[in-house]
């Protein structure tokens, strides 16, 4: 039988030899992040992993072909190309016209799931829009992660949605929400928000004890681990708030709906702050990157004995 992705040589050989993977997403780089920064970035996450001994899976689908790991050419696409944004429902449409797209956390996260990949970094997870009760503004991150048996490792979620709202979906959906280092679920840009978790881990290890525990009583979700960035790294949260505001209103000015809501505020953000955002959501990535690596090193010795 034919895999319906195409891994790349060296995921297929760490997969086989239960080395050490992390997927990596691939709409933060197309919509999330502006150029000419996204195509470093998307460079400088695979090098990390590859400095801590573990396989990079950039995960995007090209020319109708779901690809797990790509070449400099490919890294080169997701950053330079106009690509669409695809989420899980997107991913037969794309496949079966033979077109291009990034992929989002939900639609990395499935795709990752399976070509039998664990763990997957990524920026902030998308959640419950602030409105949504009107507009039902809710990402497919949140209801994929409850049928997807992957660990993701984000800061959380960003402010500009409604946390409150995200982590009472989370529960409903019984993803496991576990602090890394912290009892408080961060907020993206800044290391806390005004909510309190009700577990949390100190290392990577704890993390893989986790996963095995969750594949041997559970039913195949995923579980989300909430990693903030460092005190020293993050956005001054007046600067934060002010900003986050003025953003909030230009997007309902402007009506946006839909899948470019999230990539409007991304960037009108940057916009707004003169670019220190990007410089804080880089820094929180690469903190991901650098934990995702440790769980999957983690992971990996877990299932060897
Ligand atoms: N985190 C970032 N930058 C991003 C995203 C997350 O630091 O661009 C993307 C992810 O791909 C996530 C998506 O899945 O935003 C959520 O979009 P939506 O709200 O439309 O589901
Ligand atoms: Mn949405």
């Amino acid at each position: 039988m034919p895999t319906p992705f195409q891994l790349s040589d060296e995921v297929a050989a760490a997969l086989a030899a239960g080395d050490p993977v992390v997927a990596l997403e691939s709409t933060i780089i197309s919509h999330g992040l502006p150029r000419p920064r996204n195509h470093e970035a998307a460079i400088e996450f695979e090098t990390i992993l590859r400095e801590a001994g573990v396989t990079p899976a950039t995960i995007a689908v090209l020319d109708g072909v779901p690809q797990i790991g790509l070449d400099a050419e490919g890294v080169r696409r997701i950053a330079e190309d106009e690509l669409a944004k695809a989420s899980v429902r997107d991913l037969p449409i794309i496949a079966a016209a033979g077109g291009s797209a990034a992929t989002t956390v939900a639609a990395t996260s499935h795709l990752a799931a399976l070509a039998g990949i664990r763990v997957f970094a990524t920026g902030g997870l998308g959640g419950v829009h602030r409105g949504a009760g009107e507009s039902f503004d809710e990402s497919a991150d949140l209801s994929t992660l409850a049928v997807t048996n992957i660990t993701v490792v984000s800061a959380g979620v960003k402010s500009v949605l409604d946390i409150a709202a995200t982590l009472e979906r989370l529960e409903t959906l019984s993803v496991p929400v576990v602090g890394f280092g912290t009892t408080v679920f961060p907020s993206f840009w800044l290391r806390e928000s005004a909510f309190t978790l009700d577990w949390s881990v100190e290392n990577a290890a704890q993390v893989a004890a986790i996963m095995q525990a969750q594949d041997d009583l559970g039913h195949g979700q995923g579980i989300v681990l909430a990693n903030p960035i460092p005190l020293e790294q993050q956005w001054d949260p007046a600067e934060h708030d002010r900003i986050l505001t003025q953003a909030l209103a230009l997007a309902d000015e402007a009506g946006v709906t839909g899948k470019a809501v999230t990539p409007f505020l991304l960037l009108k953000i940057v916009e707004l702050s003169g670019g220190r955002s990007l410089e804080v959501n880089l820094d929180l990535a690469r903190n991901n990157v650098r934990v995702a690596a440790a769980v999957a090193s983690a992971w990996s010795a877990l299932q060897r004995g």
